[in-house]
């Protein structure tokens, strides 16, 4: 290791789901294993999640992005679906249908009913969602310290054609979305109701102040990690932090590697390639939030693009496909901004 890698005491990730929590996973494989420059076991994580796929559903307050993380780095998850916990049985799932109660296309297991359940309890009984996850923390032990982006309620919704529709357009909830339409028509309009009003939840713009790296990993630019930049205060942060600020692209080739990113990039006329994501992040020194972005082997023709907008830019493989692997990623990631 260079004597000149500085030390990585604080990391700070803003992450969605499916891919941020293998992100992390490979960030914490990386710095347990010494591939982490500067970095240690020691290191402290902290990751702000997504809470904009959050959703009421059968009288519980169900949020994906933070469970798929807390099941994730806690070793409860499914690994195939990438959300709920294995060995998952669905006899309430069952029963709702035979009463006819929808909706039927989405999906609450019996175990992770427990999780909301508990969720839900804590959150009428007045305490704040940041608590709620604290506690729930407590039973999984991520390694990470997992803040919500708010404690205050933000819903990403979508209006899409409609021809049913008198006005021919019709807004559906994020989940309806991508679970029931499975993305599959495109999205007009992003609309994230309740943003201009979140604050950020306790110790989120500290995590960002007080990093030693910053890091925006493969998740949603539009749905995950630009529903967390924003909230109000959290996209200042980031530019304003000392700490470098570096991203890894979750688009390879032409389109996504998991998830819905394609779609959401069009929604908001933004070109579905890794330069594109980058720019659109934008650097630091143009008054963006980052300072080097990561694209894959297979895009590294768009680095010369991203330099010559002032941005640090290096091709390496962004295949999360396994920890170790995905620790090499993060490895990169940290080197790219290091200097
Ligand atoms: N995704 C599905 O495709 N089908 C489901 O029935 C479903 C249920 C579900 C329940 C709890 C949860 O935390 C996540 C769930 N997801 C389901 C995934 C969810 O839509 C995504 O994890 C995020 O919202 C998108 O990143």
């Amino acid at each position: 290791m260079p004597s000149s890698t500085p030390p990585l005491s604080r990391i700070t990730v803003l992450s969605g789901g499916v891919g941020g929590a293998r992100f992390v996973q490979g960030l914490l494989h990386g710095l347990r294993s010494g591939a982490v420059p500067g970095g240690s076991a020691d290191t402290e994580v902290t990751v702000i999640a997504n809470t904009a796929d959050d959703w009421w559903i059968h009288g519980l307050k169900v949020c994906p992005d933070l469970d798929t993380l807390m099941y994730t780095l806690g070793d409860g998850i499914d690994v195939e679906r990438g959300w709920g916990r294995r060995d998952e049985t669905w006899s309430a799932k069952t029963e709702l249908e035979a009463y006819g109660v929808e909706p039927t296309w989405f999906g609450l297991g019996d175990r992770d009913i427990a999780t909301h359940l508990v969720r839900t309890q804590m959150l009428e009984a007045g305490f704040t969602l940041s608590q709620v996850t604290e506690a729930l923390c407590r039973r999984w032990q991520p390694g990470v310290r997992l803040l919500p982006m708010s404690d205050d309620r933000v819903e990403t919704h979508i209006a899409i054609a409609d021809p049913d529709s008198p006005s021919g357009r019709s807004v559906v909830h994020f989940q309806e979305y991508w679970v029931r339409l499975r993305a599959a028509v495109p999205a007009e309009t992003v609309l994230v109701v309740g943003q201009e009003a979140a604050t950020p939840a306790p110790g989120v713009l500290d995590a960002i102040a007080d990093a030693d790296l910053v890091v925006l990993p493969p998740s949603n630019p539009v749905v995950s990690v630009g529903t967390i930049l924003g909230v109000p205060g959290i996209r200042d942060a980031v530019h304003a932090t000392t700490a470098p600020v570096v991203g890894l692209s979750p688009i390879v080739g032409d389109s996504h590697v998991h998830g819905m990113a394609a779609q959401m990039l069009t929604s908001i006329g933004v070109e579905v390639s890794a330069g594109a994501v980058g720019a659109h992040y934008g650097p630091r020194s143009a008054g963006g939030v980052l300072d080097g972005w990561l694209v894959d082997t297979r895009d590294a023709d768009q680095v010369p693009g991203l330099e010559a907008v002032g941005l640090r830019a290096r091709a390496v493989p962004l295949m999360m496909s396994d920890p170790a692997a995905t620790a090499v990623m993060a490895a990169a990631a940290a080197e790219l901004v290091a200097s």
